[in-house]
């Protein structure tokens, strides 16, 4: 334990202590009287009780972070999506008991306080919900790190359902009073855009068109049962006062100029809603260079500070870019040792390429970040040169290397001449990182063989690979209480730090009184997720069925449309058979679409119509529910994978990079169905084939029907279930009232993504798995041994191996942290 650990024994006095500490921030941090005080008002004391704690030991890690000679990490992602804050901040500090006691005595239920928290949706999925298990996994392993991200005014959007139809609203998250971050009104930074640059001797002046202003949020990422605590800094655009419509306000025009100020605070206005594409708009290319240049300005101003100049940065500083979007800083930051540190060209390229790494999410083409060369010219006009420059640099590189190899120097040149000329952001990531990385181990060996082969020939050490990872502290011992105690009870408590201690777990997997304690959390777990479904949307379910779930954003490659496919197949099955002795099965469903991607959105709504027509159907006897929870958040998967019995992972083989979902599935007990793809492969190998339903086509059957021209109609046409479950969608079983309304879906879509192919081999796997579920020791028996083999997913694990192998950085030790810095 931290040296500011407080002692957080359950006493009578330490009791009082915190309801004296809880009334007096209620007063005099709120301004509120405990009599007329209400949910929130009590969780915006007890955060900022709690917050107290995770500051001293801030303030302390800085100190000390400042003294030690060692790396740090910038973490830059334009997603951050950390769920609540105040369970993690509250078992970080040890004091989850200690603040329920308090609560209690003044007459306040600890779970009311914690679900009255918004969860602040600054991220789209996966990628943004890793950079969030890896912000508390840093912190947990002592690593030196700093988030940067941007503080969206409006989240992900809030999704309703109106008539099985996604609508979006905003999610003006800001309005629910957030006691957590601190405002750092001294942490601004000027961020400026357009205009034009000219030479003046060799030194290039950059005189913009509009400036705005960076200012700092930081959150407080407070490490399990460490002193080491972190920061995560999200960064606000304001229009500061300088006004450049200096025209209108010389005429008078007050107004117009002032309305100009406005527009300038678009830049954190809104999180674009697309996951794993690519959306080419302005304001994004605006978005993602206000991310870079406000952080790395912040990144030199501290590294000067601590270090009295730049010489030195690659040793101090490790700057990591979360896929292509944060990609700007590498041009950036060249642009500020060149232009404003005096650097020479050669000096700067070598600190750079020193300093950056880049890990990449996905081989899909629409997810490729390329900026038109005109946007970036009227936009980022020195940014542009700094690229050319690089792009020359790199190409002479090639040129020695590989002589006389025109179509390579096309091939790998950051700019794409043909059609408009684009600049790709992922070949100028690549070229300027000292190592770049893929998510799980099959994504890696792939990006090499794929869209990263021509690099991997000219930079054969430069790819490697970490799979993804989550933390346990949030995704067992929040969300699953249960299922931590009987850790603890058999295996001792160390597990929330090293997650490898779940393989003592194997031990237990045959002890009966063991397995019953199991069976009890996962019903117990259903029946609270029922309790939510009921509550929400009127529907009973029976906590005895199989929970099937799929829950992640709705996209054609996760192929929803498979798993519904199955459903109506089963539907037809028992309409077929009534009497036969079925197992009752509850599939659940939740993710949003991004707005614009109408197939998506079809398949929401496909979802909820067919859900519609068996939920309501008496002959299938309750055998069948479906049912789509509505904005899906982190706060929600903590609520239903605990609850699941059966993950579905069933992306097309190749597609999907890893996943991460899975992982928290498989650790809270689930048997994962699923494909051949990301880190389902990984987690195969670890609990065994005994103890995963795998099926589908790999990934070499996958290119060779694609090779050979895939068509859905064969499959179609001579599999007698597939045929009459879409000809039941086209025919408009599912929706009487509009028979056309699935007429593109399917068939005439091409079926790009083979669900097609996959159906039968999907279909008998899901007799298996109901069959296995028949025998309910064997189940919870393989549950287990799912537990206590999925301790290689933490994110801690993740972390150190980036730490140690890509970053080169220590972990501190807790002497080091609580080392006093040198240095005022
Ligand atoms: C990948 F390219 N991912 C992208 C993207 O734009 N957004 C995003 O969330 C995801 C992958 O799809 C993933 O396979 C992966 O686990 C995650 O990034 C983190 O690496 C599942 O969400």
């Amino acid at each position: 334990m931290g040296s500011y650990q407080p002692d957080t024994h359950l006493s009578p006095e330490n009791i009082q202590n915190v309801k004296n500490a809880i009334l007096h921030k209620l007063v005099f941090a709120l301004g509120v009287e405990p009599r007329e005080a209400s949910k929130r008002n009590w969780l915006n004391a007890s955060l900022r009780v709690v917050r107290d704690l995770s500051t001293e030991a801030w303030l302390q890690t800085r100190r000390s972070q400042a003294a030690n000679t060692s790396r740090r990490v910038y973490y830059l992602s334009m997603e951050f999506l950390m769920g609540r804050t105040f369970s993690n901040a509250m078992i970080s500090e040890g004091v989850y008991e200690l603040i329920r006691a308090a609560l209690d005595e003044l007459g306040q239920n600890l779970e009311d306080i914690i679900n009255e928290e918004g969860d602040p949706g600054l991220g789209n999925g996966g990628l943004g919900r890793l950079a969030a298990c890896y912000m508390d996994s840093l912190a947990a392993m002592k690593i030196p790190a700093i988030g940067y991200g941007i503080r969206y005014e409006y989240g992900m959007f809030r999704q309703e359902i109106k008539n099985g139809e996604q609508v979006e609203l905003p999610d003006y998250w800001l309005d629910k009073e957030f006691a957590w971050p601190y405002v750092r009104s001294s942490k601004r930074f000027p961020v400026r855009f357009g205009g034009r640059t000219w030479l003046e001797g060799k030194k290039v002046h950059w005189q913009a068109e509009e400036e705005i202003i960076a200012q700092a949020h930081d959150q407080l990422i407070p490490g399990f049962e460490t002193t080491a605590t972190n920061s995560l800094r999200l960064w606000s655009a304001h229009a500061g006062d300088k006004v450049f419509g200096l025209a209108d306000f010389n005429r008078g025009d007050y107004f117009a100029a002032m309305s100009q100020q406005n527009s300038s605070e678009n830049v954190s206005r809104v999180l674009y809603p697309d996951d794993s594409t690519y959306n080419g708009r302005e304001l994004r290319l605006r978005q993602e260079y206000f991310l870079c240049s406000a952080s790395i300005q912040d990144i030199i101003r501290r590294h000067e500070i601590e270090s009295g100049s730049c010489i030195n940065l690659a040793e101090k500083v490790a700057i990591h870019l979360n896929d292509t979007h944060p990609t700007l800083a590498i041009p950036e930051l060249m642009r500020i040792l060149i232009d404003e540190k005096g650097y020479s060209w050669e000096q700067a390229w070598n600190t750079t390429r020193k300093t950056f790494f880049y890990t990449n999410h996905t081989l899909m083409s629409e997810a490729l970040e390329t900026w038109p060369v005109e946007m970036v010219a009227r936009i980022l006009p020195r940014h542009l040169q700094i690229i050319f420059d690089i792009n020359s640099h790199f190409l002479q590189e090639v040129r020695e290397k590989f002589p006389n190899d025109e179509e390579l120097i096309r091939r790998v040149s950051i700019i794409d001449e043909q059609g408009d000329r684009r600049i790709r952001m992922a070949w100028l990531a690549v070229i300027a990182s000292s190592k770049v990385n893929g998510v799980a181990k099959i994504h890696s060996d792939l990006m090499v063989e794929s869209i990263f082969a021509d690099f991997a020939k000219i930079y054969p050490n430069r790819f490697t690979n970490v799979t993804n990872g989550v933390t346990p502290r949030r995704w067992i011992q929040i969300a699953n209480p249960g299922l931590a105690s009987i850790l603890d009870k058999y295996i001792g408590r160390k597990w929330r730090t090293d997650l490898m201690e779940l393989n003592k777990f194997n031990e237990f997997v045959d002890n009966a009184d063991v397995q019953a304690e199991i069976a009890a959390v996962k019903v117990e777990n259903k029946r609270k997720l029922a309790a939510y479904i009921e509550e929400t949307q009127g529907i009973k379910l029976n906590p005895e069925a199989i929970f099937d779930v799929q829950i992640k954003r709705i996209h054609k490659y996760k192929r929803q449309q498979l798993n519904v496919l199955h459903i109506i197949a089963h539907y037809n099955r028992i309409l077929k058979n009534p009497t036969a002795n079925w197992q009752p099965r509850v599939f659940i469903f939740a993710g949003k679409a991004a707005s614009a991607y109408y197939a998506a959105k079809k398949v929401i709504r496909l979802i909820n119509d067919v859900a519609k027509v068996i939920n309501n159907d008496d002959r299938i006897n309750d055998l069948i529910k479906v049912i789509f929870i509505p904005n899906y958040s982190v706060s929600l998967a903590q609520l239903i994978i605990p609850a699941a019995d059966l993950s579905e992972q069933i992306s097309l083989a190749g597609t999907e990079a890893s996943g991460t979902s899975n992982m928290k599935f498989a650790l809270n007990g689930a048997l994962t169905i699923g494909t051949l793809d990301g880190a389902n492969v990984e987690i195969l190998d670890r609990v065994g084939k005994e103890n995963i339903f795998i099926f589908g086509n790999t990934v070499e059957q996958v290119e060779e029907l694609r090779h050979n021209g895939y068509s859905p109609y064969r499959y179609y046409e001579q599999d007698a279930e597939l045929n009459e479950a879409i000809s039941q969608i086209l025919n408009g079983k599912f929706s009487p009232e509009d028979p056309y309304r699935y007429q593109d879906l399917i068939l005439n879509s091409g079926d790009y993504y083979q669900a097609c192919a996959d159906f039968r081999s999907y279909v008998d796997t899901q007799e298996k798995v109901a069959e296995y579920f028949a025998n309910r020791k064997a189940w919870i028996r393989s549950a287990m041994i799912n537990i206590a083999n999925m301790g290689y997913f933490s994110s801690d694990r993740s972390v150190l191996d980036y730490a140690k192998d890509i970053w080169k950085i220590e972990p501190m030790s807790e002497k080091q942290l609580a080392e006093q810095a040198k240095v005022a």
